[in-house]
């Protein structure tokens, strides 16, 4: 049973008509410019955040530095305390907080608390993390001589995040980066600064309670200039962007001209294969989920098909069918399948790429269409469109943050539809459903798929905390979240350690004076 209408939501969560964009854990800084956050569910506004001044942001980096110097001495396990108290502030608000992620964002309410979840997963394996960043013993070549590796903080994380997954994707970082010693300073996307603005109230909520100081957790707000002062910036060692490839290539040459480090996730252009021997029933649910979820607003959504041609026209017909029973509407009404794209912009990148594929010589298998009416007033809700096409297409080549599936035909052997699948600059995720072991085995192995994430028998989209998420190629090459992604947020440190009498020289030079 739910019990926060939107407005306890907000309320609960502190958001209110007007608010300072610019926090080290204290007080919300106000000044005098405005972002406004519109809902793309009805079209209201919920409220605005201003924007982070120059001035504030140099005070919310002075406040950051002077924290890392506290916490840094903080034993890891004691931050991982306070990461577990994030995770049950996070356990008892997950239905206020996954439903103004739904409001603000667009995604359905059902995803809203699952991203929440991943949230709250990611913080318990932050938990055990902090007890576990281990460095290595190495045996030394001299006598009386120990060698380890230890792992050390590295300072400020400045994280750029992006609509699509605007919680989750912070706390990936955050939860890391705080077990590790690092503070963090977060620019949450313009199009929704307000589960920014409620993910700094909790967490500011449980640093005062176990009396840290302001600087752990930043939040600043506003567009690519903001972003900008962070990416330029020597006090910021590491960059976590998630984005655009456009924008991904911009960060990350700014951090490297400073020989900063960056974490970056941008763009998929992700396929599904399904061979002859694929079952598919589950094919079914693994494709229509990956295509129409979140309205194909993952960066893992599935964007093309590429299916065997023995089993093309019974799996093309199924699709279809699924695609014409999709209920697009109000996210927050959990009888809909679909939500509305994130804004007017997105509404016209997807019809120019539907456009885009007809010119191009694409068969419109399901025509799309922006919706109007009832309960269509903000302009934002699409039908999935589903178009048969050439891999070489340039609109096919190239990622549209909206629900257009393109499908293709191959025959021959797995082989061949691999190499449709890494024929794209991007590598973030990629699946395979078979039953045949060979296939997937061919797959998985290093001939196989180029991308980050690999799948058999499951979709694109949708992975575990547990793994390392990223992917390479354009994708960026960074990884996120479980594995041993947390030694990116932290510097490691060979130690040699001289326990004899004598001081021996490495590789037996020898230096006698
Ligand atoms: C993203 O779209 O940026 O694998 C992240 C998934 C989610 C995360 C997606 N767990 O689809």
């Amino acid at each position: 049973k739910q019990q926060y209408g939107i407005t306890e939501a907000l309320k609960t969560l502190g958001i209110t008509e007007s608010i300072g964009g610019t926090s080290t854990g204290g007080d919300w800084m106000l000044s005098d410019n405005f972002i406004e956050s519109v809902s793309p569910v009805d079209g209201e506004l919920i409220a605005k955040v201003s924007i982070t001044t120059k001035e504030q942001y140099e005070q919310t980096i002075a406040k950051a530095e002077e924290a890392f110097a506290f916490w840094r001495d903080l034993p890891a396990p004691k931050r991982g305390e306070v990461v577990r108290q994030f995770g049950v502030r996070l356990r008892e608000l997950k239905e206020p907080l996954g439903k103004l992620v739904s409001y603000e964002m667009g995604k359905s309410f059902q995803e809203g608390l699952g991203e929440v979840q991943e949230m709250i997963d990611i913080c318990d394996f932050a938990v055990g993390l902090s007890r576990q960043l281990h460095g290595l013993t190495i045996k030394s070549e001299r006598p009386d001589h120990h060698m380890q590796e230890q792992w050390h903080p590295l300072g400020i994380t400045g994280i750029i995040s992006a609509f699509n997954f605007p919680v989750a994707v912070w706390s990936w970082n955050t939860a890391l980066a705080w077990a590790a010693g690092n503070v963090c300073v977060w620019k949450p996307s313009e199009k929704t600064p307000l589960t920014g603005v409620a993910c700094q109230n909790l967490i500011a909520e449980v640093l005062k309670e176990n009396d840290m100081p302001e600087g752990i957790s930043c939040v600043i707000n506003g567009d690519y200039t903001v972003g900008e002062w962070m990416t330029n910036d020597q006090r910021v060692p590491l960059i976590s962007a998630t984005g655009s490839i456009r924008m991904g290539k911009i960060v990350g040459q700014t951090v490297a001209a400073r020989l900063g480090k960056s974490i970056l996730e941008l763009g998929g252009n992700n396929a599904m294969i399904v061979t002859p021997d694929a079952d598919l029933k589950m094919t079914l649910i693994g494709a229509v989920f990956g295509s129409v979820g979140t309205a194909a607003q993952r960066c893992t959504s599935t964007r093309r098909l590429i299916v065997h041609e023995d089993i093309y026209d019974d799996l093309v017909g199924k699709i279809k069918n699924a695609y014409s029973q999709i209920k697009i509407g109000n996210p927050l009404d959990e009888n809909n399948h679909v939500g509305p794209l994130i804004d007017s912009k997105a509404v016209e990148a997807y019809q120019n790429a539907i456009e885009e594929a007809k010119k191009e010589g694409g068969k419109v298998l399901i025509e799309g269409g922006v919706l109007s009416g009832e309960g269509y007033e903000s302009g934002c809700y699409v039908k999935p469109a589903l178009i048969e096409a050439d891999n070489s297409f340039k609109i096919v080549q190239e990622e549209t943050f909206a629900p257009i599936l393109y499908v293709m035909k191959y025959s021959g052997g797995v082989e061949n539809a691999i190499a449709l699948q890494n024929g794209v600059k991007q590598g973030l995720s990629s699946a395979i459903m078979t039953n045949n072991m060979r296939e997937a085995h061919y797959f998985l192995s290093a001939k196989g798929s180029d991308c980050g994430i690999a799948n058999v028998n499951i979709g694109t989209s949708g992975a575990e905390i547990g793994g390392a998420f990223g992917g390479e190629k354009e994708t960026g090459g960074g990884r996120e979240s479980g594995s041993d992604a947390w030694k990116a947020y932290m510097r490691r440190q060979t130690n040699t350690l001289n326990y004899g009498t004598s001081l021996p020289l490495a590789q037996g030079i020898k230096f006698d004076i």
